[in-house]
């Protein structure tokens, strides 16, 4: 598979988030990418497409914020990583506040997303990595392609970083494959948690169709999107599917809700196809409860493939490090098997 990552990544590195009330190692660590690499071989270095392709979906304040906070923590006294521990709630005005805890607090939703010193950077190139997959698929006649991304995005909204992602890649491609021409366009989300970050972006956009197979969030972080009554709004009503199960899912009921998410993405129409996929649906995944097998990677690559569709894979989560590598080269494998 053409897959594409940039070293520049691995310049995001925090040390630990908080989790349950304790901190922890930062689970989302550079360690992950060591896993992959070592399973699926080559990659490419990316190109640099440069700022507008992530402003076209992320707000300017937003990457404003995101460039200097880890300046803005130290030149206000703080050391290590940048965290929030303040959150405005339900109808805060959206007050341009100096101070660096204010700022976390506006642009974040929770104390697991630390800003370190590469952060930026690190989030532009996983962006940059996801753009040069799409150019592989639009330009260069590639039917299909893998985004090595990291930090993942599927948590990051026009104006807002959390759940490990900063920058989220899948809508940044995905608007931009719409604008290219290439639409109608769906997003399929597989990653253990709800997209909510890419939900939100395509909420009202009936252009861009947005599914999701994901823990129940009554259950499960993110907790305030991802319910099966959240359909989409205005013109996107009807264009975003929920579809969440419970802890200890394994394949046999999986298969049925990839079964619905993929005929509801045919009947919609998409004629290109980017994939959120996460490796924390693995069983023994250590911040995640559902149960698929190395196995039923390949499976979900072998389903979604059967689209026959152009198709973007950019990866999100997956924390059982041991294991991912393999995960991840069975779900391609999976995916080139179509
Ligand atoms: C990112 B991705 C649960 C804490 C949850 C954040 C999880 C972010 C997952 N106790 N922490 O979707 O894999
Ligand atoms: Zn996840």
């Amino acid at each position: 598979m053409l897959t594409y990552y940039s070293e520049k990544q691995a310049l995001h590195a925090p040390l630990r988030e908080l989790n349950n009330g304790e901190w922890m190692d930062f689970a989302e660590s550079t360690d992950r990418i060591g896993s992959i690499l070592a399973a699926i071989g080559d990659v490419k270095t990316p190109d640099d497409y440069g700022e507008a392709p992530l402003l076209a979906v992320h707000d300017p304040d937003y990457l404003s914020f995101l460039n200097s906070a880890h300046q803005n923590w130290l030149t206000q006294g703080r050391t290590g990583d940048a965290i929030g521990y303040t959150y405005p709630v339900r109808r805060r005005r959206k007050l341009d506040i100096q101070r660096i805890d204010g700022q976390l607090g506006l642009y974040g939703f929770d104390a697991a997303t630390p800003i370190a010193s590469g952060t930026f950077e690190a989030s532009y190139w996983g962006a940059q990595t996801a753009l040069s997959a799409l150019d592989a698929i639009a330009s260069d006649g590639e039917d299909m392609a893998f985004a090595l991304c990291r930090p993942p995005g599927h948590h990051a909204g026009r104006d807002y970083c959390g759940g490990y992602c900063y920058f989220n890649n899948a809508a940044i491609v995905a608007n931009r494959a719409r604008q290219s021409g290439l639409g109608p366009v769906a997003v399929l989300d597989v990653d253990y948690h709800h997209g909510n970050g890419t939900q939100d972006i395509f909420y009202q956009d009936g252009e861009v169709f947005f599914a999701s197979i994901h823990a129940d969030p009554v259950m499960d972080y993110p907790y305030f999107w991802g319910h099966a009554d959240e359909k989409g709004e205005n013109e996107g009503e009807g264009a975003t599917l929920n579809l969440p199960l419970p802890r200890g899912t394994t394949w046999s009921s999986y298969e049925v809700a990839l079964g619905r998410a993929l005929e509801a993405i045919s009947t919609f129409g998409a004629r290109f196809l980017v994939i959120s996929y996460g490796a924390d649906t693995f069983d023994g995944d250590p911040i995640s409860h559902f149960a698929l097998q190395t196995e039923d990677m390949q499976r979900i690559g072998a389903a979604v493939a059967a689209l026959n569709l152009p198709t973007l894979a950019v990866m999100e989560g997956g924390y059982k490090i041991e294991a991912l590598g393999d995960n991840v080269s069975a779900f391609l494998a999976g995916l080139e098997s179509g």
